[in-house]
């Protein structure tokens, strides 16, 4: 097992865009069990591949509170969205900035799970956000590009100044 270091905004390679998993194999699975530590470790509720800098489409999520909940995506793809809703979120490559985003309200999506095989799920409220946050990263966006260029600009000088205290 081990801890994976995660990118922080506004490194460029959390832009990259990632690709499909061509086979789910047991390296596949390695990424998703450290990337499941790396995650429960920060301690966060979702975390996509980009994020460790591994550009392939995996995403990992736990919204429960005790922690024994993991959802594993592999090639996850949004079928169909619907609603609005605003909700604050939070990013493990963004620390300590929370701001509302507004984002489809349900989501079904579809994914194979780490034996290979596809499944699909329908999902709303946290699970759903969080599916949608997941999602963007895997296409190189962060959820700050949601928001206004003033508050981008803000937050990037808000995050320099936190890790020149933090130094
Ligand atoms: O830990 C996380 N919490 C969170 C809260 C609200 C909306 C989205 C998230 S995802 C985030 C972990 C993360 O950065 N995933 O990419
Ligand atoms: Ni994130």
């Amino acid at each position: 097992m081990a801890l994976l270091p995660i990118l922080q905004y506004p490194d460029p390679r959390l832009h990259k865009v990632a690709r499909a998993v061509t086979q789910v194999n047991d390296e596949t699975r390695r990424l998703v069990r450290d990337m499941a530590e790396t995650m429960y470790a920060a301690p966060g509720i979702g975390l996509a591949a980009t994020q460790v800098d591994v550009h392939l489409r995996v995403i990992v999520m736990d919204i429960s509170e005790t922690h024994d909940d993991l959802k594993v995506f592999i090639n996850p793809e949004l079928q169909a969205q619907s609603g609005e809703e605003e909700g604050e979120e939070g990013c493990l490559s963004v620390p300590g900035i929370y701001e509302k985003v507004r984002r489809a309200a349900r989501v079904t999506v579809r994914a194979l799970n780490q034996q290979g095989e596809p499944f699909t799920l329908q999902a709303d409220g946290l699970l759903a956000v969080c599916i949608q946050h997941e999602t963007d990263h895997l296409q190189g966006h962060v959820f700050v590009e949601h928001l206004s260029h003033l508050k981008q600009s803000r937050i990037r000088a808000k995050l320099k100044k936190q890790r020149r205290e933090t130094l």
